[in-house]
């Protein structure tokens, strides 16, 4: 019989390890469904500030840097990483999406992966689930944070699978 688990990252706090773990995982299991997509799929809106693949992956990072860089470890966010990011560009509760820079995956994924390395050093220093992050008035656990992370990710991902389906030809069509 094959186990199958989530295993704990090591050397931090169980809790941390595991919710580290999750991240990590959900990011390699939409990256790897999402597979190799050209830059006009990348930037292609299904309606005019509609999502599309690159303003996703972008606002995944960026909402991880927000949460964990600037709320978790108090690393307030550059104004060079809100244009990176198109951090005010993107209105998701307005409906609103920019038109991402056309860029083949071999450039967006590398933001998304030096956000991820920032986080996994922040969150290892800190390494602990009780430590609060401040925002407004209230209070955000690192437990917590890691969790919104993770679900949010989640939420974002399939969105970007969908669109690098939409793209696809029918099969027996051109
Ligand atoms: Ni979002």
């Amino acid at each position: 019989m094959n186990r199958v688990d989530i295993v704990p990252v090591e050397g931090v706090h169980p809790e941390i390890g595991l919710l580290l773990a999750m991240l990590d995982d959900v990011t390699k299991k939409w990256t790897n469904e999402l597979g190799r997509v050209s830059k006009e799929t990348i930037v292609w809106q299904p309606r005019p500030e509609a999502h599309s693949i690159g303003a996703l992956i972008l606002h995944i990072s960026d909402v991880e840097a927000f949460w964990l860089h600037e709320v978790g470890a108090g690393q307030p966010l550059t104004e060079a990483h809100n244009l990176l990011f198109l951090s005010e560009a993107t209105q998701q509760y307005a409906g609103r999406w920019p038109t991402p820079p056309k860029r083949p995956l071999s450039w967006y994924m590398p933001q998304h992966q030096s956000i991820r390395e920032r986080t996994r050093e922040f969150v290892r220093n800190l390494n602990d689930p009780e430590h609060v992050g401040r925002y407004g008035k209230r209070e955000f656990t690192l437990r917590w944070l890691l969790h919104h992370i993770i679900s949010h990710e989640a939420y974002h991902d399939g969105q970007a699978v969908l669109l690098a389906s939409l793209r696809k030809p029918l099969s027996g069509q051109e």
